[in-house]
């Protein structure tokens, strides 16, 4: 399977800030709208928060050990926003500045690269209380404030930079089924959040490029989610409900960024639900991302709802169907992760080769693709022979579309730990090592292993 991959491949493995630091309130943080929403109850399984999760704000020097360990090259982490400036602008906190210089140098010192997020879902609670979070006018100026600090500070070290992390959760989850913090749910809100967002990272984006790109020479972009859909049947109007399937999930936040415009069947469904961009607003967009950032864990089978609006009209994992008239499916032939996500490495195949097709074969990286099983100890150590049958899949999977032309250039497993999983809380695990919820342990798992055997491999 090696030999699809060029040689300079990124192999990384990827975190976010709410999901594994833990030190919620340490140091001048402020808070979160995930700190509170995780005290509301029944938003969070068994209650549970990510006040302490891994413990990695005081884990660096281990944490980074492990990551050498496994023969990583590059390491996603997220920037928690209420760290850098606790109301959300305006002071910046040192303490937290301090944190992530710390874990930036020790990363370089140990030949890893930093890719950093600027926005894995963790607002600072003041801004929702203040300014209506992203539903606000404000935010995406407020946004481009708090990303000109981390610039400034880290930019010097850090040369691959991540705006916002799937813009489509954070809109559906956040603002339609209200699922996720801030818990709202809506069938018009949705589409402001994701304006909003979308604004946002072009606007980080132009001054990064004026101000600090010359200069800095790193890279930046957006990284967005998105399963593959396949057409149930080979009739025309299920081949048109999966094709709408992606535009709703994927081209609403990767035409902007590539063409400067909504998907026309968005505009044409949603009509006035549906935000408008100005000209200088599709300028400031368009082009707006060095690389394209992918986010891939399953596929669902896209039926065509229209005459069907009784099934269609609930809410599935593909957005708000009722915009969409698209039922989802699952084969029953296809396994299953513990998060129920079906494992289907040929849909990670076709999803790329139709990111290539529609947006002019941009450099890809995947920044997050990973599954969740309970782990089964066999000498003190985790014997996870479903993980590594699924990283051979899909490795495989995505070695065969370089093959056929696509510019993949990285791919980081999610997650580097098992962490805090939002919503269901630490109920199911991901990633390389394991974490209890409250104890210290990391634990070594045969999928780690492997990986660092593929990552060796193809070591330059
Ligand atoms: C992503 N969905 O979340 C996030 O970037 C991670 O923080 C998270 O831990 C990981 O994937 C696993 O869930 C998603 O409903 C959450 O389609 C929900 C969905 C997709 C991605």
């Amino acid at each position: 399977m090696s030999q699809h991959f060029p040689k300079d491949f990124i192999w990384g493995s990827a975190t976010s800030a709410y999901q594994i630091e833990g030190a919620w309130n340490e140091d001048g943080k402020g808070p979160s709208i995930w700190d509170v929403f995780c005290l509301i109850p029944g938003k969070v399984h068994e209650g549970d928060t990510g006040a302490i999760a891994c413990n990695h704000y005081h884990r660096i020097a281990e944490d980074v050990a492990l990551m050498k360990a496994m023969g990583l090259k590059a390491y996603r982490f997220s920037i928690a926003w209420a760290r850098i400036l606790p109301a959300g602008r305006g002071a910046v906190n040192q303490q937290g500045i301090a944190f992530y210089n710390k874990l930036i140098n020790e990363l370089l010192a140990n030949g890893i690269q930093p890719w950093v997020t600027l926005y894995h879902w963790d607002l600072p609670a003041a801004l929702e209380f203040e300014i209506d979070g992203w539903l606000g006018k404000d935010i995406a100026d407020v946004f481009t404030e708090y990303a000109e600090v981390c610039f400034a500070h880290f930019g010097d070290r850090v040369k691959n930079w991540i705006t916002i992390n799937e813009a489509w959760v954070v809109a559906i989850l956040g603002y339609g089924h209200g699922v996720f913090a801030p818990g709202k749910k809506s069938t018009d809100l949705p589409y402001v959040a994701g304006h909003n967002l979308l604004l946002a990272h072009a606007k980080a984006v132009a001054l990064y490029r004026t101000k600090f790109q010359p200069l800095q020479l790193g890279t930046i972009g957006i990284t967005n989610n998105c399963d593959w859909r396949e057409p149930f049947t080979n009739s025309e109007v299920d081949k048109a409900a999966a094709q709408r399937a992606l535009e709703f999930f994927l081209a609403w936040f990767a035409d902007p960024v590539y063409t400067g415009d909504y998907p026309a069947v968005m505009k044409e469904r949603l009509g006035d639900r549906l935000p408008t961009f100005t000209d200088a607003e599709k300028k400031l967009l368009k082009g707006s991302s060095d690389f394209f950032g992918l986010n891939h864990y399953t596929t669902m089978y896209a039926v065509d709802a229209t005459n069907n609006k009784e099934q269609g009209s609930v809410y599935g994992n593909g957005g708000l169907s009722a915009d969409q008239d698209v039922n989802l499916s699952i084969s029953p032939d296809w396994k299953l992760t513990d998060m129920q996500w079906a494992i289907v490495p040929w849909g990670c195949k076709k999803l790329l080769q139709w990111i290539a097709e529609r947006y002019n074969n941009p450099p890809i990286f995947i920044t997050e693709n990973g599954c969740a099983f309970d782990d089964k100890l066999v000498d003190g150590k985790v014997d996870d022979i479903e993980r590594v049958a699924f990283f051979k899949g899909y490795i495989t999977a995505i070695g065969e579309a370089i093959d056929t032309g696509v510019n993949v250039q990285g791919y980081f497993i999610w997650s580097l730990m098992d962490n805090f999983e939002w919503a269901s809380g630490y109920a199911k695990k991901f990633g390389i090592h394991y974490v209890e919820k409250d104890s210290l342990n990391r634990i070594p798992k045969a999928s780690a292993i492997w990986y660092k055997g593929v990552i060796d491999a193809n070591a330059v």
